[in-house]
């Protein structure tokens, strides 16, 4: 209960999931606190670069501030890719989602230090981020 969570998926690698990361983000925030909001934000904006060091500086210091971090993976992202490097390195747990069928890349698959969770559908995926942050 109240886990600072950063939840990390797709933005620039492709927003086709954006609604599925709106909807994990608001059954964490039943009980939780999501940092990274904005990621399920329908509207976010794709194409402004004058920001990216603020974004990269923000993002990494909510990392160090988080007690989990939750990924889903299904749509490949470079910067998702990079957050869930950067919390192994500083010891954060990191849970990495991803539908059952797509190709999730081997430094993810193969790194034994991630803990992995498939999905068939979006009611197991929702089913399944509630049973993790009821457990201790
Ligand atoms: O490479 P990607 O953009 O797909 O990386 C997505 C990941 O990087 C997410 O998990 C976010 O935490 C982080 N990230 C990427 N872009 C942003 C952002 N603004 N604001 C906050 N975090 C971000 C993007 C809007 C910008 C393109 C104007």
């Amino acid at each position: 209960m109240n886990k600072k969570v950063y939840f990390a998926g797709s933005i620039r690698g492709g927003r086709q999931d954006a609604e599925l990361y709106r909807k994990i983000i608001s059954v964490i925030n039943e009980t939780d606190k999501v940092l990274t909001e904005h990621v399920g934000d329908l509207s976010l904006s794709l194409v402004e670069g004058q920001g990216d060091k603020a974004i990269y500086e923000q993002d990494t210091a909510w990392l160090r501030e988080s007690d989990i971090v939750i990924a889903e993976c299904s749509q490949p992202s470079l910067g998702v890719g990079y957050e869930l490097a950067y919390a192994e390195k500083i010891g954060k747990p990191v849970h990495i989602f991803y539908r059952v069928g797509i190709n999730l890349s081997a430094m993810l698959s193969g790194d034994d230090y991630f803990e992995l969770h498939s999905y068939n559908d979006e009611e197991e995926l929702l089913r399944d981020i509630k049973y993790l942050l009821g457990r201790k």
